[in-house]
């Protein structure tokens, strides 16, 4: 070794999903020997990108109707239109990972059966419904003010930890939640997932975003997160998320087993 390794640092929000991709994305910088270090469970969506924009991060796993609604204020662009945005700000994002993680509300099944509600409309003839929403989708541009105003829903929602909500779902404490369409508990809790009759939620597909810097810093990193485009899709990744939130295995050696490397010391 004639110079040390490059040092490069991956971030990941603050859920399942999240963390496991920041972890293939650490996995995939081992491989080529980079020094890597995860930031793990950062934040919501603002503090990544954030930290993306400062480098304090080099990378990250985001979505793109996350960047048109919430982060480039572009609603309704397309992955070109988004890239082009991105590099104006010196970042870049890969082609498609295979999967899009859509937000939905969900009610447990005999619930909305009982009560008749297929659809986000439906809501509407049932102001007594509880609704817990996640923290993040309370604030958000693409969440509850938007949802609010497209189907002029009457319930107050209160906000809660995304990873709380299946059991207060679950418990009857609340009566639906914002569900993330790869989540492992929508099949495992039999749940109803409202349609969106409206259209209102954009396409979330996932992509890595990371600075156009790495190109010169670590263009063998930049080529494997590239690579990932097109190769895991929905069903994978809600099985991937299933072994880590009902299997209770860690992210790393999920992510590690899917790359098919050793899991890394920690
Ligand atoms: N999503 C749905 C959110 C969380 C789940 C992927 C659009 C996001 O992280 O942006």
């Amino acid at each position: 070794r004639h110079s040390a390794a490059a040092h490069v640092v991956i971030g990941s929000k603050n859920f399942t999903e999240a963390v496991i991709l920041g972890e293939m994305g650490a996995g995939l910088a081992r491989e080529q020997g980079l020094d890597v270090e995860h930031k793990r469970q950062l934040g919501g969506t603002r503090i990544l990108w954030r930290a993306l924009e400062n480098g304090q991060i080099d990378a990250y796993a985001e979505y793109t109707g996350t960047l048109a609604e919430e982060l480039l204020q572009m609603p309704g662009a397309d992955n070109a239109a988004l890239r082009k945005a991105l590099a104006e700000r010196g970042l870049a994002m890969t082609d498609p990972l295979g999967f899009d993680n859509t937000y939905a509300l969900g009610m447990r099944e005999a619930r909305a059966a009982a009560l008749g509600i297929a659809t986000l409309s439906d809501l509407r003839a049932h102001p007594q419904l509880k609704l817990g929403l996640s923290n993040e989708f309370m604030q958000r541009a693409d969440g509850w003010p938007g949802l609010l105003d497209a189907y002029g829903l009457p319930q107050k929602p209160d906000g809660l930890d995304h990873d709380l909500a299946y059991r207060a779902l679950a418990s009857g404490a609340i009566d639906a939640t914002d569900l993330y369409s790869t989540d492992a508990e929508i099949p495992y809790y039999g749940l109803r997932v409202l349609a969106d009759d409206r259209h209102y939620f954009p396409s979330y597909q996932a992509v890595y975003l990371y600075r156009a810097d790495l190109a010169q810093r670590a263009p063998a990193w930049v080529d494997a997160l590239r690579g990932m485009a097109g190769r895991i899709d929905a069903a994978t990744m809600q099985r991937l998320n299933a072994q880590v939130k009902l299997e209770h295995r860690s992210e790393a050696d999920v992510a590690a087993d899917w790359l098919g490397v050793d899991a890394p010391d920690t």
